[in-house]
């Protein structure tokens, strides 16, 4: 029997100060999927989330002389902007630090630890602390360092409990064997193999030498290791002994897609715990590439980490989810390029599918009043265009289904550019001079028209701002929820009213100083800001304004905001535009510190906002209030704040 229902994971993320474009190439193909289960009239859960526990973070924490929660939750925050900016439809963000997450942690420690299989012994160990990571001395790389990402290791000693993953090896080996399809591409499928084949050693689950994190039930000097602690999120998101009709709706997971180094975690590790705690096996973790940047590996040292805001605020979300999933082939690594990105744009975007609705809705506009009545005057032509369009329906479940994104999206601009080409052969125009010609002109329209709307359902995962505009410049009234079964050829009534709207994609011109022109708005390209000029304070007080009444003042009303994202306001040396959280709501405020404070640096930060200031236009953005800061008329100012006071709170 087939389900209904569809579950899909992304790994959870480490809380990074540096949003990179590599975290956006694994949700945006996870959304991708989720999106086209749903064109499926599927029931989809589509989980993400932050994976926030460990030493790593402790240490950062303290560092910056903050709380872990409060170092965790701004990164978060900015995590949670950058998915609604990219248009990802996750159904739950999950959070390991949330209670609901520690109680499944917690339950199922006890559980495996009642049934025998954890255990506890002294452990000394080579650590790598980014990796969170024991590993040996035989399995250190040349330099003594970690084999996994190159950093010095730490010598610890501690007294931790195992998990008896090698009482499950040959489970394993048979699991993998009848399933050929858990672990995908295959190629990875046979690395695993390899390294299950060296011996399987137990797992060391829980630490001593930090406190961030779940604590053991049955020790409570101990925490549980992140990754014993992360994967069980994959439960959380779904209810896993807090609400079984949820649970049992959506497990086992359909897929949990990841990067190909924590396919291991995900397939060795997790299969093991989860049959040690008697749950069905996932259906498959596929293992995709990794991104690199014109070739070469994104760091931060190498400055060539490609900060996904900017980009979405300059080119838009679809055109980096298209280029994304156009470009990468999903299982391989691939190249991150402006210049390509920049290409495809055009050539895709704005050409292909931009002008093949232009064309359409203006000629239905120019010739019918705007009318589309298909008057069954066909010729071969059309029959080549209609067996097209349902081929390529077809071809595109296929693909999708497989896991071929970008050989399914090919398919659709296939057709796109097919679609354009029966302009060009039909050429409408002469037909419009010809009064013989009319009906014949109506049925060109019409199919056209039809074949746009099927286009509109198709890249609906891709794009997904796209299609509701489609829809609407056809006459049609957007639905809830894009479906294939829709995308049958006929669907579309005689009588419908298009309605001609802006370009679907303004085209991206380049000016000479390497900036982008994009419809009308020139993007400088981005250069590191000056430090702010250090002088010497020459304090001149102000002289105190006339006396107001405290009624007067009580009207003011000052708030705790905390900023979830900020960026320069192009052209404008001062300006900084903030998002600032006020309670439940979100706000633009453009304030006058550029020169103060890097937009980095405002992340997370808590500010007093004037609430209820009336709002006003700055280099044409509407702000919604006006932050409190001190300034000496010196050039040195400093914002107000309020630490640790949540956002909303009042300040008197
Ligand atoms: O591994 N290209 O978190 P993470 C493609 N917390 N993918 C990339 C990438 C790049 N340049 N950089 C990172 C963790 N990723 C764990 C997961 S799950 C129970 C716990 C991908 O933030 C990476 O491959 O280090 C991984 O799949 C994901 O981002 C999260 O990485």
């Amino acid at each position: 029997m087939t389900r209904n229902s569809y579950y899909i994971t992304t790994p959870i993320y480490y809380p990074s100060d540096n949003l990179h474009i590599g975290h956006a190439y694994c949700t945006t193909v996870a959304d991708s999927l989720a999106r086209f289960h749903r064109t499926k009239g599927e029931d989809v859960f589509f989980l993400t989330g932050s994976d926030e526990h460990g030493l790593k973070i402790q240490r950062k924490a303290k560092e910056k002389g903050v709380t872990p929660i409060e170092y965790v939750d701004k990164i978060i925050a900015n995590f949670k902007f950058l998915w609604k900016q990219l248009n990802i439809s996750n159904n739950d963000f999950i959070r390991t630090s949330e209670e609901r997450h520690h109680k499944v942690v917690q339950d199922t420690l006890q559980k495996i630890y009642d049934k025998g299989d954890i255990y506890k012994k002294n452990y000394e160990g080579l650590y790598c602390v980014p990796c969170e990571s024991y590993w040996l001395e035989r399995q250190l790389d040349e330099n003594g360092c970690c084999p996994d990402c190159h950093r010095p290791v730490e010598k610890m000693q501690e007294e931790s409990y195992f998990f008896k993953m090698s009482k499950y090896e040959e489970w394993w080996m048979s699991f993998i064997e009848e399933n050929p399809d858990f672990i995908q591409p295959a190629s990875r499928r046979n690395e695993m193999i390899n390294f299950v084949k060296q011996g399987l050693e137990d797992l060391c689950i829980t630490r001593t030498t930090f406190d961030w994190g779940v604590p053991v039930p049955f020790d409570s000097k101990h925490v549980v290791y992140v990754w014993f602690d992360a994967l069980l999120n994959y439960l959380t998101g779904i209810k896993y002994g807090s609400d079984d009709a949820m649970f049992n709706k959506f497990w086992p997971a359909s897929l949990h897609l990841v990067g190909k180094e924590i396919v291991r975690f995900h397939t060795i590790i997790w299969p093991i715990m989860l049959h040690a705690m008697g749950v069905e096996m996932p259906e498959k973790v596929y293992g995709h590439g990794w991104l690199v940047v014109d070739g070469d590996k994104m760091s931060k040292s190498k400055g060539n980490v490609i900060d996904p805001l900017a980009l979405i605020d300059e080119f838009g979300a679809d055109a980096i989810r298209y280029f994304l999933l156009r470009e990468i082939n999903l299982g391989s690594d691939g190249n991150f390029s402006r210049d390509a990105l920049i290409t495809r744009t055009n050539a895709d975007l704005a050409n292909d599918l931009g002008n093949l609705l232009h064309r359409t809705v203006s000629m239905i506009e120019k010739y019918h009043k705007g009318v589309v009545n298909d008057a069954g005057v066909s010729e071969a032509v059309d029959d080549e265009l209609k067996t097209l369009a349902a081929a390529t329906v077809e071809n595109f479940i296929k693909d999708m289904d497989g896991m071929e994104i970008n050989t399914a999206i090919k398919g659709v601009w296939a057709f796109i550019s097919r679609a354009n080409k029966y302009i060009d052969e039909t050429a409408p125009w002469v037909l419009a001079k010809n009064p013989e010609k009319a009906a014949r002109l109506e049925t060109v329209m019409y199919n056209l028209a039809e074949s746009l709307r099927i286009i509109a359902i198709l890249v609906s995962p891709f794009i997904p701002s796209a299609s509701p505009k489609i829809y609407t410049q056809l006459g049609l009234a957007v639905p809830e929820q894009f479906l294939l079964a829709e995308a049958k050829w006929g669907g579309l009534a005689n009588g419908t009213k298009v309605a001609k709207g802006d370009p679907l994609y303004p085209r991206i011109e380049i000016a000479e100083d390497g900036s982008t022109i994009i419809g009308g708005k020139k993007y400088e390209p981005k250069v590191s800001a000056p430090a702010p000029a250090q002088e010497e304070p020459k304090f001149a007080m102000e002289p105190i304004k006339e006396e107001i009444t405290f009624d007067v003042f009580e009207k003011m009303d000052l708030r705790v905001g905390k900023v979830i994202a900020a960026e320069k306001v192009k052209k404008s040396k001062k300006l900084l535009k903030l998002q600032v959280e006020i309670g439940p709501e979100v706000r633009t405020i453009v304030s006058g510190i550029s020169q103060y404070y890097e937009p980095e640096a405002m992340i997370g930060k808590n500010v007093i906002v004037v609430a209820n200031l009336a709002p006003a236009k700055l280099m044409g953005i509407e702000s919604f209030g006006m932050l409190l800061a001190a300034s000496d008329g010196q050039g040195n100012l400093v914002l107000a704040d309020a630490p640790n006071m949540p956002s909303g709170a009042r300040v008197k």
